[in-house]
């Protein structure tokens, strides 16, 4: 059994991150003042219904933001956490909860995309999943059972599973450290995890733009840019 003590020299890390890692990059938040996309909010676009619904603004809207990727680079914080990935000899998980690429871009590793990815897909008629072409609007062949018009982004909606859980769990039972870094706890499971992480005997800190939802959870919160206060905390 996992020995529950407040270590200053954490042995276990889970960091947690979200939109707000990647905004000085200049991706948009969900929830911020950018939040909307062509006047829709995440929660209209990220659905399975949706996608049954209007299945070209849906595909239009993960094209849209797939070519903007190649817009954008890592901001400090991306990098301040690839060193740490890097030089950490302990456990380390990297939880995103962002579908860019920026992380593995800014060198980590040991880094799972729990709301998927937007440079992959997946065929809703065979299974598989693989890379996504640049653009699915215009229906490409599924690259295994050349299907057309049945690959869709493999991201995590609304009332999907999200990926790797049971990793993700066991890493927060045998964290002693849980960071939360630029996301405002407004979406499950994820806004739950500093709650197992803590109950498991993690110390927890968040660090973000603005007090999140679930900020009195923590046990310390700093409160300023990714950019600033990331490198600040790894170094
Ligand atoms: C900065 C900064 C800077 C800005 N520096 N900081 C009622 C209660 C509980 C749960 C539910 C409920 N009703 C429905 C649910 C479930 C639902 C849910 O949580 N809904 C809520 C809206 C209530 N969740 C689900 O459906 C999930 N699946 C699920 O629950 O399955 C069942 C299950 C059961 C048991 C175990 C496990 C699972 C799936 C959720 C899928 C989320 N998908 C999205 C869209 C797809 C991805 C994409 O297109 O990109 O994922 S929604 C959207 O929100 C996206 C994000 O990953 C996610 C989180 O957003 P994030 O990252 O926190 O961004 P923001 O914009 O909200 O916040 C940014 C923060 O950064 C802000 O605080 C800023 O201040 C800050 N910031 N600049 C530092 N420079």
């Amino acid at each position: 059994m996992k020995e529950r003590t407040v270590s200053d020299k954490p042995r276990s890390i889970v960091i947690l991150t979200g939109a707000g890692v990647s905004a000085e990059s200049g991706v948009p938040t969900f929830r911020g003042p950018d939040g909307l996309w062509e006047g829709h909010r995440v929660e209209e676009v990220a659905t399975p219904e949706a996608f049954r619904r209007d299945p070209d603004l849906v595909l239009k809207f993960y094209d849209a933001r797939r070519a903007a990727l190649e817009t954008v680079e890592p901001n400090a914080a991306h990098a301040a956490l690839g060193r740490l990935d890097a030089e950490f000899g302990g456990e380390l998980l990297i939880v995103t909860q962002n579908v860019d690429d920026l992380h593995e871009r800014g060198g980590a590793k040991r880094l799972r995309h729990m709301h998927g990815e937007l440079k992959r897909a997946r065929c809703t008629a065979c299974g598989a999943r693989q890379q996504a072409p640049q653009t699915l609007i215009d229906r490409p062949a599924c690259s295994s059972c050349e299907a057309t018009g049945h690959l869709r982004p493999d991201i995590v909606w609304f009332g999907e599973m999200p990926f790797h859980m049971e990793e993700i769990d066991r890493a927060l039972e045998r964290a002693d450290l849980f960071v939360s870094i630029g996301t405002s706890g407004a979406v499950y499971p994820a806004a739950g995890f500093v709650r197992i992480a803590s109950g498991h005997g993690a110390r927890t800190l968040e660090m973000n733009l603005d007090p999140s939802e679930g900020t009195f959870y923590f046990d310390e919160a700093r409160h300023g840019p990714a950019g600033q206060l990331v490198p600040a905390w790894v170094e």
